[in-house]
């Protein structure tokens, strides 16, 4: 008899816990075909009151029929909650609440701005290409006119993967890759990531976002050049917006430039975002140089053509006016959602 009552209690508050920890229906079921079902142990505890003694049968069969009673009021009272949550009238709900504000998210900054460059891009026929970021040094460097011995390839300044495997130092070794593998006419725009061993402060990230450019074909002079830059520059920064080209040196193009573009916010005056020359470096550009068409197997007699190279998050910075190149790959949620409408 003390062992029996004991079983008894156990089971009563274990059932008590189980009907009312459940917060869904199916877990109710679930404690109730443990807790009062047919092969429940309360069943067999009840079913047992034959072997007691006689004398005891009667208050143990009593008082197990209490637990079950009170166990099965508990489920169903239990069950009654549940359907209330579930099923709240309408008329509980206040339709004239403003609604929980919510973030609608937002495209990245440097997306937006690569989004625009190619658009503006794909007006004069380029389409846009992709490629690994995790490069051999033969696309990354010697394809392009690069020598293993030039600074850029040393291990101080790029992240070397394996003897010949490394982080892409710049998207050109797509356009190599692409050259390799079509004929011209080739125009393209290749945005992506590029990995360079430079400290993360204001005006420098490890790792950035980029957009090079390249056209190819019969006929391509040094004015298609610059009529295609100028194009961009004026549909990107505005009509008024003052270019100018500066010689400058590149191995894989020749001759090649640096694009500057007139200050908007002193209006070629001179202030602290211009460092007081009126212009803004955008890009670097220039000729392809012929060594580079010969290492991807197109007739340097034959084609000429044009590439440029630019950082998106500069550009970004340019049209969106921020002060630091970490903003942009903080993940700031109060930087990023300022962006939600741009
Ligand atoms: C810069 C300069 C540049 C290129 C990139 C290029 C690619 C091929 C052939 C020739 Cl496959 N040139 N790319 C050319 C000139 C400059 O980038 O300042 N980038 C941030």
């Amino acid at each position: 008899m003390e062992k029996f009552l004991a079983s008894l209690r156990e089971l009563e508050e274990a059932g008590q816990a189980a009907i009312r920890s459940a917060t869904a229906p199916e877990d109710l079921e679930q404690a109730r075909i443990e807790f009062l079902g047919r092969k429940a142990q309360l069943t067999r505890l009840l079913r047992s009151v034959g072997e007691l003694p006689q004398d005891q049968r009667r208050s143990a069969g009593a008082e197990a029929n209490r637990v079950k009673k009170q166990l099965l009021e508990l489920a169903e009272a239990r069950a009654a909650e549940l359907t209330a949550v579930a099923g709240a009238p309408v008329a509980d709900i206040d339709p004239t609440l403003p609604g929980r504000v919510r973030w609608r998210g937002a495209r990245h900054p440097c997306t937006l701005v690569t989004d625009e460059i190619c658009g503006i891009f794909k007006e004069l026929g380029f389409s846009r290409a992709r490629g690994p970021e995790a490069e051999t040094t033969w696309y990354n460097f010697t394809a392009l006119n690069t020598s293993l011995d030039h600074p850029a390839a040393d291990e101080q300044d790029t992240f070397y993967l394996g003897d010949d495997t490394l982080l892409r130092t710049h998207t050109s070794p797509v356009q190599a890759r692409v050259m390799e593998r079509s004929q011209p006419p080739v125009r393209i725009v290749v945005p992506g990531f590029v990995f360079r061993r430079d400290p993360f402060d204001a005006s420098h990230a490890p790792a950035f976002e980029q957009i090079e450019g390249l056209a190819v074909d019969e006929g391509i002079s040094f004015v298609d050049f610059k009529a295609s830059i100028s194009y961009f520059v004026h549909r990107f920064f505005g009509p008024d917006a003052a270019i100018r080209f500066r010689p400058s040196f590149f191995p894989f193009t020749e001759p090649s430039a640096e694009v500057d573009v007139s200050c908007a916010i002193c209006a070629g005056a001179g202030c602290s975002t211009c460092k007081g020359t009126g212009w803004l470096e955008i890009m670097g550009a220039g000729m392809v140089d012929p060594a580079v068409f010969e290492n991807v197997g197109y007739d340097p007699e034959r084609y000429t053509g044009f590439a440029f190279g630019m950082g998106v998050g500069r550009i970004a910075m340019l049209r969106y006016q921020i002060p630091d190149i970490r903003l942009l790959y903080d993940g700031d949620i109060r930087f990023l959602q300022q962006f939600e409408d741009a």
